[in-house]
């Protein structure tokens, strides 16, 4: 019998997928923006399928567990979550090995998917744009439980990969954070001060379509103020070490999870014990430039 025939394939994604500068600019900033991770086709597609699931969340229906749903639903915003089973190329995205490989290098082991929703959002009717704006800033999990170090380098056991869909300008509301708070333990009342009292310390994100900004849940974050006619589209995944448990609402039904080939599992199921396979670069460690697409990750219906 050809081994090869009975070896699963492998789920190939780079490592490490950031160069020197990169993981230089992460460690000291808390993130990085990493461009053309999605063609412009890809993130019209995607953008197309997201604009899809909002018109059908407009109508009153019943729903199943599985399906996309709304946490905001307002004219200007919505926030969607329970992507996954809502179109296969949100699937593929939260599966892309670019994403997976990103998440994996900050994360210091095997990746789990433990978030995936998306916003929609364009200007707050009658915003006041002539007063500085105050923003909704969290971190999702804090730095004494999710921070450790290897090779000097800053790993974190919760990350998120936000991926524009739209071009996003300076005054296109931006994902804002506040540099450096990833390694800044404590109140984050003071962090936050700190931040208003020099706002040069609040990083509002300006990026292409197709580009996906990474960065460390313990880094202080939230959404920026949209000052332009524009509407933001982007898509957050979450990862998570191995063992994490979801985010929120993100279940996957029972038929998505038996149709999950063996290569993706750890990615999608997770592992229930705690040997995260860890894997660590050093600094100067070259990144593997391998090039990945949509067609690359899994959706059902994909070939196993
Ligand atoms: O809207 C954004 O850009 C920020 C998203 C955010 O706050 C989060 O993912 O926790």
């Amino acid at each position: 019998m050809d081994p090869a025939s009975t070896t699963p394939s492998a789920f190939e994604r780079p490592f490490p997928a950031l160069t020197p500068a990169q993981r230089y600019r992460l460690d000291v900033m808390g993130y990085v923006i990493v461009p053309d991770v999605l063609s412009r086709e890809e993130c019209g597609l995607v953008a197309e399928a997201l604009q899809k699931i909002k018109r059908d969340l407009q109508s009153p229906r019943q729903r199943r567990p599985q399906e996309p749903y709304a946490s905001i639903n307002l004219p200007h915003h919505t926030y969607v979550g329970g992507l996954l089973e809502g179109d296969p190329c949100l699937a593929a995205l939260a599966t892309h090995p670019t994403l997976a490989g990103l998440a994996e290098e900050l994360i210091g082991g095997e990746a789990r998917l433990v978030e995936y929703d998306a916003h929609i959002n364009s200007r707050v009717p009658g915003a006041d744009l002539a007063t500085p704006p105050t923003f909704g800033f969290h971190r999702g999990t804090d730095v004494p439980f999710s921070s450790h170090a290897m090779h000097g380098l800053y790993h974190c056991s919760f990350v998120k990969t936000l991926t524009m869909l739209t071009d996003v300008g300076p005054n296109d509301g931006g994902t804002v954070v506040i540099a450096g708070s990833h390694k800044l333990a404590g109140n984050d009342a003071e962090v936050n001060a700190c931040a208003y009292a020099d706002r040069s310390l609040i990083h509002s994100v300006v990026a292409p379509a197709g580009a996906t900004l990474l960065f460390d849940e313990t880094l202080v974050h939230a959404t920026g103020q949209v000052r332009s006619d524009r509407e933001r589209v982007i898509v957050i995944n979450g990862y998570g070490a191995s063992m994490f448990p979801h985010w929120n609402r993100c279940g996957m039904s029972e038929a998505f999870r038996a149709k999950v080939p063996e290569r993706f599992r750890t990615l999608l199921l997770g592992k229930a014990h705690w040997t995260r396979g860890a894997r660590y670069r050093t600094l100067t460690q070259p990144a593997d430039t391998r090039r990945f697409t949509l067609k690359d990750g899994w959706w059902p219906g994909a070939s196993p």
